[in-house]
């Protein structure tokens, strides 16, 4: 009976976990950028940016610049395609500093609105809605443009964001392209993507030793007339 009880609870806590979102999935990636190359101030200039997606529907991307967050940030999570972040994309953008932010889907008017949060050079934004749920986002795209100035790109992200596990290998040698440090050469079975795997060593002194018992015995065979007893020793 105690059995039975414990069974029945063990597939009841099963159930549970299942019921709760057993198959939702937590990507999550980062991305650096130079700093210096922003065409506007240091609070336009990106240094580094990093993503959380939950497939049940929450996103947050979070960019860090040089001096405290200026511009219009606009942050498009998608699917790699290639090396690039495309497809159905969900848009966290807004003005920083500012209060208001707008989360959108590619082919979803008003999709919402997300929050906006700054930390010393790091603006924030998330949004957390049913529409955001189960996508296949892979990746986020991340720029700057100048509020004021019509729209005029500072600065992005020099590759997208790749969710871990996620990342490209662009020359198919299994090596992905963050650590592959010869991206359009493959060189499958290296841990840099560059260097080729050793060639096998070549093997002990036997085939020397064969070759040279084979050389003998030809020397033998033409010499056996007048040399047989030697070569017999
Ligand atoms: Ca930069
Ligand atoms: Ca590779």
């Amino acid at each position: 009976m105690l059995k039975k009880g414990i069974s029945a609870a063990l597939v009841a806590v099963a159930f549970g976990v299942c019921a709760t979102g057993a198959h939702a999935e937590i990507r999550t990636g980062q991305a650096t950028d130079p700093s210096g190359d922003s065409l506007g101030g240091p609070g336009a200039d990106i240094v580094s940016a990093r993503t959380t997606y939950d497939t049940n529907g929450s996103l947050s991307v979070a960019v860090t610049t040089v001096g405290p967050p200026a511009g219009f940030f606009i942050t498009l999570t998608g699917s790699v395609s290639g090396t690039d972040c495309l497809g159905v994309t969900g848009t966290l953008a807004g003005t920083a500093p500012g209060d208001l932010a707008i989360a959108t889907i590619t082919g979803i008017r008003g999709t919402g609105s997300a929050l906006e949060l700054i930390t010393g050079n790091t603006v924030s934004f998330s949004t957390s809605a049913p529409a955001f749920a189960g996508k296949d986002w892979t990746c986020t795209k991340v720029a700057i443009t100048d509020p004021g100035g019509n729209g005029q790109p500072l600065d992005e992200l020099a590759a997208p964001i790749y969710f871990a596990g996620f990342e490209p290998d662009s020359d198919g040698d299994g090596v992905k392209d963050p650590s592959d440090k010869c991206p359009t050469v493959a060189a499958a079975g290296t841990a840099d993507g560059c260097t080729p795997p050793p060639a096998p060593a070549t093997t002990s002194k036997k085939p020397t030793s064969k070759k040279h018992k084979a050389s003998k015995s030809k020397r033998c065979k033409a010499k056996k007339h007048h040399r047989k007893a030697r070569c017999k020793r």
